[in-house]
């Protein structure tokens, strides 16, 4: 694909939501400079072209910032119009990939973190319980959304990659058990499919588990120690 434009991507390898703004990048082909923040010493551009969060992911298009990995996927699908879609075609397609995406989100990622940071017994607990709430949703309604039976991997499946990856790994981090495959067989098959699925092989592989359940271990005990 032609460079449309100065493509720069501000994000740091361990970020779930920097994985998918980088991935729906590679899956559409658009090329780009990945800016490597470390997030203890944000760069003054991070803290410029995102003045109200001061989080990464940020894309810069043309000098044009744009936050919030959610926002960020729509904008790259609607800017580069490529034969690879990334929402469905069919309005309520579309909006059932939108409202499961800010499901995982708003519902279990964000419960599920805060689980995993938790100092107190008693509130780890019932925050855990909370995410296997979410997580029975998922298990019940979703798994079958999910890369559909075949490899396609939209908006969808990119947001969902918090949960076909990045929990697991966090949850060996913080010692705690939410996806297991005796509690969410479903859930499990198809975060093993994701994982192994070639399209993200080929085109973004996972960032490596051990290392990252390292960075994680070391960061959940800062947050815990400070909070
Ligand atoms: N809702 C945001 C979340 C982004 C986010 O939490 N980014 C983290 C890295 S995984 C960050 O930049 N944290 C820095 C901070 O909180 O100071 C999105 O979807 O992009």
């Amino acid at each position: 694909m032609a460079d449309d434009g100065e493509v720069k991507l501000f994000g740091t390898w361990a970020s779930p939501f920097a994985f998918r703004v980088e991935l729906a990048l590679k899956l559409k082909g658009v090329p780009y400079e990945y800016i490597q923040e470390d997030l203890t010493d944000k760069s003054s551009d991070l803290l410029k072209y995102n003045p109200v969060y001061k989080k990464v992911p940020v894309l810069v298009h043309r000098g044009r910032p744009i936050a919030e990995s959610q926002v960020i996927l729509e904008y790259i699908d609607e800017t580069w119009k490529t034969d690879y879609p990334l929402l469905p075609q069919d309005p309520y397609e579309r909006a059932m990939a939108r409202f499961w995406a800010r499901f995982i989100d708003e519902k279990f990622l964000s419960t599920s973190w805060q689980a995993a940071c938790s100092s107190s017994e008693a509130e780890r607990e019932k925050l855990i319980e909370e995410a296997l709430g979410y997580l029975k949703v998922l298990e019940e309604q979703q798994h079958k959304r999910l890369l559909g039976g075949n490899d396609t991997i939209g908006f969808l499946e990119i947001c969902s990659s918090f949960v076909a990856y990045w929990i697991i790994v966090i949850q060996e981090a913080a010692g705690v058990d939410l996806l297991t495959e005796s509690k969410f067989p479903n859930l499990w098959k198809w975060a093993v499919e994701f994982q192994g699925c070639p399209a993200i092989k080929q085109k973004l592989p996972l960032p490596e588990k051990d290392r990252l359940v390292a960075f994680f271990s070391a960061m959940i005990e800062k947050i815990k120690r400070y909070k």
